[in-house]
């Protein structure tokens, strides 16, 4: 619920004024947990390549999938898992173009067999401070854009999720969207979509992605805030410039464009310092756990922003 009333904040919009939908919160989530189960997608074809596995503890599966940040289907934690069922993931086109020679369409099955897929043990860090440890399923970016050849001119890639209002409410109401641009939009530097790291999921927990997780294929950085792993996309398109991202359009010195973790760079409105790892326990049992630079990815990519002032680009 604070998030609703940070996005109404945002908008200048007093919660006092607005009768708003009773809804379970955080709390009510992790007292109960009696939904019902998500819905499990098919069994998926991968390797576990020794590179990507860990010893992390990981966030149980029900969490994973029952809590959940997809605004076009509500605010609430809960609320992607209980209504993002009716978004049709298949048939699926995805169109990659732009500053490319050789632009491609791929569909709902190319997805999950065009490229080998793995399974990959990330940390996930949410920039409300809350982080998890994913089992994701799916395959390096860079195989999909050195497919596509990226010209000489291609210097920013940007990603945007399926346009369905009829589908997704929060599109059509700003109270349900929270106030959001729609669609979705996010964007990266052309070195950090090439980064071996950056992973395009199709699948979570072994089995194809459920709605709420961002089915069918969804963007997953583990390096920066959760908000820069877009969901449900329908359009990569390589750029000359930067592209707009939506949290950033929303507000800029809250969200800047690398969205980088890192534990010295406050949010205006709270610290980044901790974050609240979500484990198998109740609410009582939610670790607080120190904040990792770069969400504990340093040696892999710091040397994608050298020279560059992380406080000035946030
Ligand atoms: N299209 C779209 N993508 C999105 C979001 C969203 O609201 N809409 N939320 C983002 C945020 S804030 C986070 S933390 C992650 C959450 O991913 P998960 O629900 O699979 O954990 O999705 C990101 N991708
Ligand atoms: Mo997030």
């Amino acid at each position: 619920m604070m998030q609703r009333r940070q996005v109404l904040k945002m908008l200048g919009i007093s919660t006092a004024a607005i009768a708003l939908p009773a809804q379970a919160g955080l709390s009510d989530w992790f007292k109960g947990n009696d939904r019902p189960p998500a819905p499990s997608g098919k069994p998926l074809d991968f390797s576990k390549p020794a590179e990507w596995q860990n010893t992390l503890t990981l966030t149980p599966e029900d969490k994973v999938t029952g809590y959940n940040n997809f605004y076009e289907f509500g605010l609430d934690k809960a609320d992607p898992a209980a209504n993002a069922g009716s978004m049709p993931t298949d048939p699926w086109k995805l169109t990659i173009d732009g500053e490319v020679a050789k632009p491609l369409t791929l569909d709902h099955d190319d997805l999950t067999r065009r490229f080998a897929l793995e399974e990959r043990i990330y940390r996930m860090r949410c920039v409300e401070a809350w982080s998890m440890v994913v089992p994701w399923v799916g395959f390096p970016l860079h195989k999909l854009l050195s497919l596509v050849e990226p010209t000489s001119n291609a210097k920013y890639v940007a990603f945007q999720t399926l346009y369905a209002p009829d589908i997704m409410p929060g599109q059509k109401d700003r109270f349900i969207g929270g106030g959001l641009k729609y669609p979705y939009v996010e964007g990266l530097r052309l070195d950090e979509a090439m980064h071996p790291l950056t992973m395009l999921t199709v699948g979570v927990y072994g089995k194809a992605l459920p709605p709420q997780n961002g089915a069918p294929v969804r963007l997953t950085v583990p390096w920066k805030y959760g908000f820069k792993g877009i969901k449900s996309i329908v359009s990569i398109k390589l750029t000359r410039e930067r592209p707009p991202t939506t949290w950033n359009l929303a507000a800029a010195n809250e969200y800047g464009f690398y969205a980088n973790v890192n534990p010295h760079v406050d949010h205006p409105r709270w610290s980044q310092a901790t974050e609240r790892f979500i484990g198998s326990g109740g609410i009582l049992n939610v670790k607080r756990q120190p904040t990792l630079l770069f969400n504990g990815y340093a040696d892999q990519v710091a040397s994608l922003y050298r020279g560059l002032d992380l406080r000035e680009n946030f």
